[in-house]
């Protein structure tokens, strides 16, 4: 075990948290089953995100819907957390938060204290985000949009998702890649952006 926590500074699999770092911010990451929280917080993250996946079963084939995702065999039960040093002295930590309706308790205990909300969107399933926007709105979080369009070839516009999702000029959307850890900062780097001009 390294007995100097500052010498590894941000260095990704640290477990330490830099001690230059004075600002901590909780950033959830939301959207419905499998639109890429888990791939994200894991692309991301650079401590071993901590993973509250189970095996689906037999019995959870009626409750997650796995319509056009046919390969996902495991579904999240609770969240996930990961760590990202964004610059000297801000550190954030994502708490990815299940979209859907059984976890709605959960968003209760995971708003509290929430500078504010990446919402992942797959745009061919546009109609599963819309109970994820009621519920960063019913708890007034702050969001951005960020797409992730998992290279499927169909172009899905800005002003199309825009409208479809019905969103607010001002609120930002981003395109992502969750898999890659350069597109998925750029996408948290947009939300963290738009927190600082809400907050100025
Ligand atoms: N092609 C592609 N696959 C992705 C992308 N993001 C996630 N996936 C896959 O989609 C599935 C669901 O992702 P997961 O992170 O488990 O979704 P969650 O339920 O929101 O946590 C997994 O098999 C991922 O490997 C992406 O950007 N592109
Ligand atoms: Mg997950």
């Amino acid at each position: 075990m390294d007995s100097n926590p500052s010498s590894a500074e941000t260095a990704p699999g640290n477990i330490y948290v830099s001690s230059a770092v004075t600002n901590a911010a909780k950033i959830l990451v939301v959207g419905h089953f499998a639109v890429g929280k888990t791939t994200f917080i894991g692309s991301l993250s650079e401590i071993t995100p901590l993973r509250t996946e189970e095996k689906m079963t037999q019995a959870s084939l009626h409750v997650d819907d796995l319509r056009g995702v046919a390969d996902k065999t495991t579904t999240t039960v609770a969240l996930d957390f990961g760590r990202l040093t964004l610059s000297d002295d801000l550190v954030l930590y994502l708490f990815g938060t299940p979209g859907q309706q059984r976890f709605m308790q959960l968003w209760e205990d995971m708003a509290r204290g929430a500078l504010g909300a990446l919402l992942l969107v797959d745009p061919a399933r546009l109609e599963e985000t819309f109970p994820v926007i009621d519920l960063v709105e019913r708890y007034g979080l702050e969001y951005a949009i960020a797409v992730n369009s998992f290279q499927r070839g169909t172009v899905y516009e800005e002003a199309e998702v825009r409208e479809a999702l019905d969103l607010l000029p001002d609120t930002p959307v981003v395109y992502c890649d969750a898999r890659d850890r350069q597109s998925s900062a750029h996408a948290l780097i947009a939300l963290v952006r738009h927190l600082l001009t809400r907050a100025a």
